[in-house]
C-alpha cells in the first residue's frame, strides 16, 4: 500500500547552488547527501517532515554526474525542473507487482538501491500520464507482522 509522499525529484545543472536556494529561501536543511553512480546522479535529501510508517517526505535535489543519465538527458531536453515523484511504501516489492499487473511497465524487475539505501523502482512516464513515478521503500521500514506487537 502506498502511504505517502517518499520525495518530489527536482533535477539542476548545479547541487551546491540549489540546495543553498532552498536554505535561504524557506529554512531546509540538507539531512543526507550522495552521489549514486548506478542512478548517475549527485543528491541532497532535504527533509519536510517526519511520518508514522517509518519513513519521512523530502526533497530530493538531483545533478547529473554524466550526460547520458536519465537525469542528464532530461535536463538537457528540459532545462531544470519537477523530474518525479515518488510514493512511499512498507513493500515496494508488492506495490510494484500490484501496478505492473495493471498494465504499467516497471522499469525494473527487481527493486534497486536508491537514497540512504532505501529500495526503489520506476513506473514508465508514458503510462502514467506523463509523470515519472518511483516507489521506494524506506530502509528500516518493513511490513507489518500482524503477529508482531
Ligand atoms: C523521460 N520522459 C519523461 C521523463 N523522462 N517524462 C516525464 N518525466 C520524466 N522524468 C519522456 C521523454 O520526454 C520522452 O517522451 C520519453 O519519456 C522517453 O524519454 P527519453 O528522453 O528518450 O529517455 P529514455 O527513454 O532513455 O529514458 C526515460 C526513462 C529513464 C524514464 C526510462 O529516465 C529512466 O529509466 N528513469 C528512471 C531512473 C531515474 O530517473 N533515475 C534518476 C533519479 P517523448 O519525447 O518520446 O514524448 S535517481 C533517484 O530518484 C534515486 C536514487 C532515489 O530516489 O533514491
Ligand atoms: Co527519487
Amino acid at each position: 500500500m502506498l502511504t505517502r509522499i517518499d520525495h518530489i525529484g527536482i533535477a539542476c545543472f548545479d547541487l551546491d547552488a540549489t540546495v543553498e536556494f532552498y536554505r535561504a529561501t524557506y529554512g531546509f536543511e540538507v539531512f543526507h547527501s550522495e552521489v549514486n553512480e548506478e542512478q548517475g546522479v549527485r543528491e541532497a535529501m532535504l527533509k519536510i517532515n517526519g511520518t508514522s510508517d517509518g519513513g519521512a517526505s523530502y526533497l530530493q535535489l538531483l545533478e547529473p554526474t554524466r550526460e547520458d543519465s536519465a537525469v542528464g538527458k532530461w535536463l538537457a531536453k528540459n532545462g531544470e525542473g519537477v523530474h518525479h515523484i515518488a510514493f512511499g511504501t512498507a513493500d515496494v516489492d508488492a506495490d510494484a507487482a500490484a501496478v505492473r499487473d495493471k498494465g504499467v511497465r516497471v522499469l525494473y524487475d527487481e527493486p534497486r538501491r536508491g537514497s540512504m539505501d532505501s529500495r526503489i523502482t520506476f513506473l514508465h512516464p508514458k503510462d502514467c500520464h506523463g509523470v515519472l513515478t518511483e516507489l521506494v521503500t524506506a530502509a528500516g521500514s518493513h511490513v507489518q507482522d500482524p503477529q508482531d506487537h
